[in-house]
Order: C-alpha cells, then structure tokens, then sequence
C-alpha cells in the first residue's frame, strides 16, 4: 500500500497504516511529493514506527536522503530519481530498493542493475498520478512478465475487480493508493485484497 497525502480524503495516514496492517497489508510507501522535507521528516519518522510495530516494512518514494534518515527498510525509484547503482551506494546492501518500470527497457535495465523489486505501471488509467505514462494494460503486464525474475508489483488504477486477471498475468503482488485509501472501510477493502493472495 502507498500512503499519500494527496491522494487521501480526510483520513490520518498513520491510522490508516495502523488499521491496513493489522488486516494484512505487509508493505507500505510513504509517497509524498509535495509537503517541505522538514513535513516529509516528520511525517516518515510516525510512519516508520507505526510500521515497525506492526512488523511491516516501511518504504520511502524517490527520496534516499528521507529513507535514511527515519531508517526506512528501502527506498523506491522513480525513472527519474537518483540512478538505481547512486541510491545502492548510499543506501549499502541490506536496505531493499525499488524500481518504477513502465516498459520492457526499463524493466531489463532496473534488472540488470540488481533492483530488490519492480513496479510495473500504469496498469490502468488513474487519477491518482497526473500526466503519467501510457496505460499497459493486463497485457502489457503479460509481456514483460518473463523479462525479470524479480518480484513485479502491478500499480496503476487497480481495484479488487482486477486482481485476478493482474495476479494470472505474473503479478507478484499489487500496490495501491486510492482503493484502499478512500475506500469507505479500510479494513473492509483491505480483507478484500489480501484474500486474493495466498
Ligand atoms: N505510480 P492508484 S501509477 C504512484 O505507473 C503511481 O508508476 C504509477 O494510484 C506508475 O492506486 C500510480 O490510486 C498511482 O491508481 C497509483
């Protein structure tokens, strides 16, 4: 799950995290693109705990200055953030590192620089990121799927109804913001997913 404060209605992140985790969410991004860094800090720093006592790894987007300095457990890139083998030497080995993909290149190319793991997107088309790249589709997913041996997370307008046909494409697993989000009861839409996973 992605936690965004853009993306989120009225709800408290870190309630939402609380409540997501306790229902089977095992892995959260703090995605922030907006708020100053001294905001982020104190944001991340809630969140961090609030993870850690729920025994979930907690992630940071794009930024390593962030994710080290709350000892985040990775960080996840963007193709437009700090190059996957700069953010390895700060970060060093044990801290786990993403990659955004949205095509076969950039798939190879996160591979072959030893991403930990993949997000592959946008699926579908969201409102949730404006201006971003063309939808893949399910398709899309199928195609690069034997590309990578790295787990492949699904991002991009997706919702309980399309988990399945995601997961019989080679998902790994699926990150979400406003399905869960805004969902009218997280634990509710939470239950939802995680069924889908064995
Ligand atoms: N990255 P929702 S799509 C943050 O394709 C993000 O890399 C994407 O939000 C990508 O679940 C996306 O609300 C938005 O659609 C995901």
């Amino acid at each position: 799950m992605i936690l965004d404060p853009a993306a989120s209605s009225e709800r408290a992140l870190v309630d939402v995290l609380t409540q997501a985790a306790e229902h089977g969410v095992r892995l959260f991004q703090y995605r922030d693109k907006t708020s100053p860094m001294r905001e982020a800090y104190r944001q991340a720093a809630k969140l961090r705990r609030a993870a850690a006592d729920a025994g979930a790894l907690f992630f940071v987007n794009d930024r390593c200055d962030l994710a080290l300095a709350v000892d985040a457990d990775g960080v996840h890139l963007g193709q437009d953030d700090l190059p996957l083998s700069h953010a390895r030497s700060l970060l060093g080995p044990a801290k786990i590192i993403g990659v955004s993909t949205h095509r076969a290149s950039q798939v190879q190319e996160a591979t072959s620089g030893r991403a930990d793991y993949l997000g592959f997107g946008p699926i579908f088309p969201t409102r949730t990121k404006p201006h971003h790249e063309p939808a893949v589709g399910i398709e899309g997913l199928r195609h690069i799927r034997p590309l990578t041996q790295l787990p492949v997370f699904a991002i991009g307008g997706i919702t309980i109804d399309s988990l399945d046909a995601l997961i019989e494409a080679g998902a790994d697993g699926a990150a979400v913001i406003s399905a869960i989000l805004n969902a009218p009861n997280v634990p509710d839409a939470v239950r939802a997913f995680m069924a889908r996973f064995p």
